[in-house]
């Protein structure tokens, strides 16, 4: 498989979760100023939604989707438990996890990262609103270790990049429970070698 992608961007979640399964696979970097890959193709010729993450299948199919690519690949390895069995009623409450932190939370920061003259108003309904989304996820975490379950599982991934990322484009510091999730996430062997592979 090849993972398409950026450094430090949402991409950095499917390459948490290949390192965390252990399968083969080969990081394509994408500049994310000119969309070309470091071989200077156009990101444009490899998907037509120009953007990352793309998994690169080893048969050629490309898919596209955080969300859809970190469900395909614990499904294709359902040994590792890091997702529950598609079909139950689990796995439903899973997917409403996942989409609220594509939806609600990483998408949420789209006015920040799309839009960098965005007024003052705009910026702080942003700033507000996303707020109050980390906060019903601390709900979520409760007082548990991971975000699903009693174990780690790809929303941990997704949870883990879209807090740091919320933090840093709102400059509210994670605080708590919060805090502590993601300096337990972050020490994970996976976590430390794929944000570290991105630095090269
Ligand atoms: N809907 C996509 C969005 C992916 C996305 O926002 N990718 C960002 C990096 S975090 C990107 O490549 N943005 C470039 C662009 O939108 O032009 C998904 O969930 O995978």
């Amino acid at each position: 498989m090849k993972l398409y992608y950026s450094p430090q961007v949402c991409s950095l979640v499917p390459h948490i979760v290949l390192r965390e399964l252990g399968v083969p696979f080969e990081l394509v970097r994408v500049d994310f100023k000119t969309k070309t890959t470091s071989a200077g193709r156009p990101l444009e010729a490899i998907t037509a939604k120009s953007y990352v993450p793309v998994l690169e299948l080893d048969g050629g199919e490309r898919l596209t989707e955080l969300a859809v690519i970190v469900r395909y690949l614990a499904d294709a390895s359902p040994q590792a438990g890091l997702a529950p069995a598609p079909g139950s009623f689990e796995r439903v409450r899973f997917d409403e996890l996942l989409h609220f932190i594509a939806t609600e939370l990483h998408k949420g920061f789209a006015p920040y990262t799309l839009m960098p003259n965005v007024g003052d108003e705009a910026k702080q309904w942003t700033k507000d609103r996303l707020v109050g989304r980390v906060e019903l996820l601390r709900a979520e975490l409760g007082a548990r270790e991971y975000v699903f379950g009693d174990r780690f599982t790809v929303a941990d991934a997704y949870a883990f990049w879209a807090l740091r990322a919320s933090s840093f484009l709102t400059k509210v510091p994670l605080e708590g429970t919060l805090k502590e999730y993601v300096s337990r996430l972050a020490a994970r062997p996976a976590v430390r070698e794929a944000v570290d592979a991105e630095k090269r």
